[in-house]
């Protein structure tokens, strides 16, 4: 065993960054390079990782402290003295490096008065092909200099790239997901006044494992429900996972009081994005969410997941029964399964069943499916069709395509709609936008699209915002029916099962028709179950003779 001093490494221009964040407590095992504590200067955050594996003896610093290279950060006892990969005050870990080379990065941008201005990627050290994660500004946005225009991420860091100059934007030269190198093209700003380009702001690196779904997600079998959860929406993340948030974010949460460690990051990897703390702060404020420490505060009776009155879950030792395997949920699993737990409990549901004869539709989709194989033409698929049905019942009974908000119902005039993907991460829900203005072939298309990139965990959150409505189609696996539950603040959702054929009575004889179940899941608040019925029936009309959608 040998004692070892982990001292702050090597942070560049950085000096008196304050201790924002302990990472670790005395008696915690760590890993060499991870991350001990956060610090931020005004600039940039980082975390600074333990030049040491070792089990945390004594912590040396405190929160607010102010610490420069070389300060004792903690006390290591470690597994012996060969242990040491490095002495603490070598080159600092990837991790930590100061990537935000403070003001003396070159400027890029060429300085203009007035007229243009190219905004470029700064020096960013040894970072190359970052990736762009969030578009901080849009066109028309009146930017300060230095202030913040996007946000990149390497494996190791993420940073925001400022403007360069005072401006409007006049035109973003970069799209989500795009790989940056320094002297990429960043926006075009319609210059007011310039300065040499600023530097990049280092954010702290992504702290939560990769999660490929960019935004909230939900694995559970019988609703799509937080997939569809709006980015703005009040999450609250699970307790003791590091936030992952830009260091203007960081700010803002620290001022606000807000815990960033219980905000749920819609953006990729989990990062917590602006609209996720305004969302959050929202939610306190409506009394829609509560902090970890207002439960806390809160009176036993409500324990019982905030309800009064309702026990708390059962506290059982099942290994005293038998072996048993304990699996932490996924991160998926814990946004989805609150956000299910919310709409069960608050929303009066009923779900009412229908059969829909496809065998007319059945036999077009595999007719046209078989000229576009010649033809090489997109195929054609259920999903599709009944999206497009879902739209024309939509503007049909309006009252589906709405959304409750206080004693106010909202009626949208727009059609999107979101359909549940199985895909390895979990279920996601994609959301086809304006599915009212699009053919079938154009849905069909734009479905596989965006069930290819949920499979590839590629959606962003754009991809999964705005539904009026979601189906659920179990069609392809199989089933007679279930009781989806309704994706908040949608007020229905159709689930879909297989289609089979059934002896179907015509007045003279029984027929072998292709029936497809259908079953409607609708908040009982705004629909009755006369309307769900008729609104069952009609789109049921639709799909066996598809030419009524062009009535
Ligand atoms: N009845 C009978 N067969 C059906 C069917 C239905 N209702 N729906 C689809 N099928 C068939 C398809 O025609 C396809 O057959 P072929 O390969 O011979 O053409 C096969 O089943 C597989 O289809 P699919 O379901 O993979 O494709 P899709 O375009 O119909 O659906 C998607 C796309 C993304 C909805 C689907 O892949 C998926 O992920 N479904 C699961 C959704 C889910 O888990 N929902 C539960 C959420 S909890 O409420």
């Amino acid at each position: 065993m040998a004692l070892v001093e982990v001292k702050v490494p090597d942070i560049g221009d950085f000096k008196d960054v304050a201790v924002i964040e302990l990472l670790v407590k005395p008696g915690d095992t760590v890993k060499a390079e991870q991350s001990l504590i956060t610090v931020e200067s005004d600039k940039a955050s980082m975390e600074i990782p333990s030049s040491h594996a070792g089990v945390v003896k004594e912590l040396k610093v405190a929160l607010g402290d102010k610490v420069n290279e070389g300060s004792l950060l903690l006390l290591l006892e470690t597994a012996g003295s060969a242990a040491a990969p490095a002495p603490a005050t070598a080159p600092a870990p990837a991790v930590a490096a100061p990537v935000a080379a403070p003001a003396a990065a070159a400027p890029v941008a060429a300085p203009a008065a007035s007229g243009p201005v190219e905004v470029r990627v700064p020096d960013i050290g040894d970072f190359k092909d970052v990736a762009v994660i969030e578009l901080l500004v849009k066109v028309g946005d009146t930017v300060k200099a230095e202030q913040s225009l996007i946000t990149v991420e390497s494996d190791k860091a993420s940073m925001e790239i400022p403007s360069s100059a005072a401006g409007v934007v006049k035109e973003i030269k970069v799209a989500l997901g795009d790989k940056l190198n320094q002297g990429s093209l960043v926006a075009i700003l319609e210059g007011v006044a310039s300065s040499a380009a600023p530097a990049p702001v280092a954010a702290a690196p992504a702290a939560a494992p990769a999660v490929a779904a960019a935004a909230p997600a939900t694995a559970v079998a019988t609703a799509p429900v937080a997939s569809a959860v709006p980015a703005h929406e009040p999450t609250v993340a699970p307790s003791g996972k590091l936030p992952h948030a830009s260091p203007s974010i960081r700010k803002i949460a620290r001022e606000l009081g807000v815990p960033l460690a219980e905000i749920l990051g819609s953006g990729p990897k989990g990062r917590i994005t602006q609209a996720d703390l305004q969302g959050f702060v929202k939610g306190v404020m409506a009394g829609q969410v509560k902090t970890a420490a207002q439960k806390a505060a809160a009176p036993a009776a409500e324990q019982g997941g905030g309800i009064p009155g309702l026990l708390p879950w059962p506290k059982v030792d099942f290994a005293k029964f038998g072996e048993i395997e304990t699996v932490a949920l996924s991160r998926i699993k814990k946004i989805s399964g609150a956000n299910l737990a919310r709409n069960w409990v608050m929303i009066p549901a009923v779900t009412y069943h229908e059969d829909a004869d496809i065998t007319d539709l059945e036999d077009f989709r595999v007719l046209v499916n078989k000229e576009n194989e010649k033809s090489g033409g997109a195929k054609l698929t259920m999903l599709a069709f009944l999206v497009k049905a879902c739209v024309k019942a939509l503007q049909k009974f309006p009252e589906f395509n709405s959304s409750l908000d206080g004693d106010n119902l909202v009626y949208k005039k727009y059609f999107h709609i979101a359909f549940a993907a199985d895909t390895p991460n979990g279920l996601m829900v994609p959301v086809i936008k304006d599915a009212d203005k699009k053919s079938v072939i154009e849905i069909a298309a734009e479905s596989s699209v965006l069930a290819k990139k949920a499979r590839d965990g590629k959606l962003g959150p754009a991809d999964m915002q705005g539904a009026c409505f979601t189906i659920s189609s179990l069609g392809g696996i199989g089933g007679t029916g279930f009781a989806p539950i309704v994706n908040a603040p949608e007020v229905a959702i159709l689930g879909v099962n297989k289609s089979v054929m059934k002896p179907v009575w015509d007045g003279k004889a029984f027929q072998p028709r292709l029936v497809l179940p259908l079953s409607l899941t609708a908040d009982h608040r705004v629909i009755d179950g006369a309307l769900a019925t008729r609104f069952n029936v009609y789109l049921a009309q639709l799909l066996a003779d598809f030419r009524r959608i062009a009535l």
